[in-house]
């Protein structure tokens, strides 16, 4: 049966910042080619309906760490902290399996792009739920610790503000449409990146709760993940809407 392997998840982590710093050069200049950043010419064949495509994609990162969390024998049962932060990682992850996914008035997604996306939700799905419940170590009251309960703050407050926006976002259509229109309401007041914001701070909340190498692997590839798309969209809106909110800033309240 599995065990824990300390130098795999090191370097399973070492691996995801690699990436994160791969994924930071490649689209800090140009965005990654799906969504309102696709090229008008792309083949329709490459591509799937957004609904299937999200939930194939995210599907594995909530599958994987619940199958592990579920499967593991004997079962882990102490302490009671890692099957709490693997549940999280997991409710995350059946919100944008089950739920986003069903909702989506998004364009057709390339499947080149898909194929990676599945990949990396395999891949960061194991990594999570592995260091979670076959290695990390917490003191039996680790749920009152400063780190658990603040990060857990984060992660809550994250989690609202991503799905509350990819709510906005959706209203912003009416089924069947393919438009984009400037959003308003929520955080999208102050930020262009309201849902990627959200997405950050949960992540990096969820780092904070397990206090783990892995967990701030995952917040850092999330950064140079969608921050740079961010900013893309940003330039987007400002590019092509002459009434775009001036103070509107890319990602971070009033900072950038
Ligand atoms: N999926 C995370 N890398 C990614 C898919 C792409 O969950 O090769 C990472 C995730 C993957 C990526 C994933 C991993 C890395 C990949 C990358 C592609 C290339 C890259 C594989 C797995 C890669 C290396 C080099 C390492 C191999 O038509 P539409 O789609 O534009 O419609 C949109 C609509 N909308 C509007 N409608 C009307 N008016 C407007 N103005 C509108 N603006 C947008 O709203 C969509 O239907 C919807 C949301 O659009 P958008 O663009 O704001 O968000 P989107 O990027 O689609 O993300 C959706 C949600 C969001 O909440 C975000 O926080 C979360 O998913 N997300 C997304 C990406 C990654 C991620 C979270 C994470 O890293 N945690």
């Amino acid at each position: 049966s599995m065990q824990c392997f300390p130098s795999l998840v090191l370097a399973l982590s070492s691996l995801l910042g690699a990436l994160a710093l791969l994924q930071l050069s490649l689209y800090l200049r140009v965005p990654s080619r799906y969504g309102k950043h696709e090229e008008r010419l792309c083949r329709p064949r490459g591509r799937l309906p957004a609904r299937c495509a999200w939930f194939l994609q995210e599907l594995p990162s909530f599958l994987v760490p619940a199958l592990l969390l579920a499967l593991r024998s004997p079962p882990r049962l102490e302490p009671l902290g890692c099957r709490l932060l693997c549940c999280l990682f997991c409710w995350h992850y059946f919100y944008r399996t089950f739920i986003y996914p069903f909702f989506t008035r998004g364009r057709p997604f390339p499947l080149q792009l898909l194929f990676f996306g599945t990949l990396f939700c395999i891949y960061n799905g194991f990594l999570q739920g592995y260091y979670l419940i076959y290695c990390a170590e917490y003191p039996n009251d680790w749920c009152t610790d400063i780190r658990f309960t603040s990060g857990l703050l984060l992660f809550l407050l994250g989690m609202g503000i991503n799905i509350h926006s990819d709510l906005l976002l959706r209203q912003l259509r009416k089924p069947g449409e393919v438009i984009y229109k400037i959003p308003q309401g929520g955080l999208f007041t102050y930020v262009s990146g309201a849902n990627y914001f959200g997405e950050i701070v949960e992540w990096f909340g969820f780092a904070i709760a397990t206090w783990s190498l892995p967990a701030f692997a995952f917040a850092f590839f999330t950064l140079c993940c969608i921050g740079p798309r961010a900013y893309h969209h940003h330039r987007y809106y400002l590019k092509t809407f002459t009434d775009y909110p001036k103070s509107r800033k890319a990602l971070i309240p009033f900072v950038f």
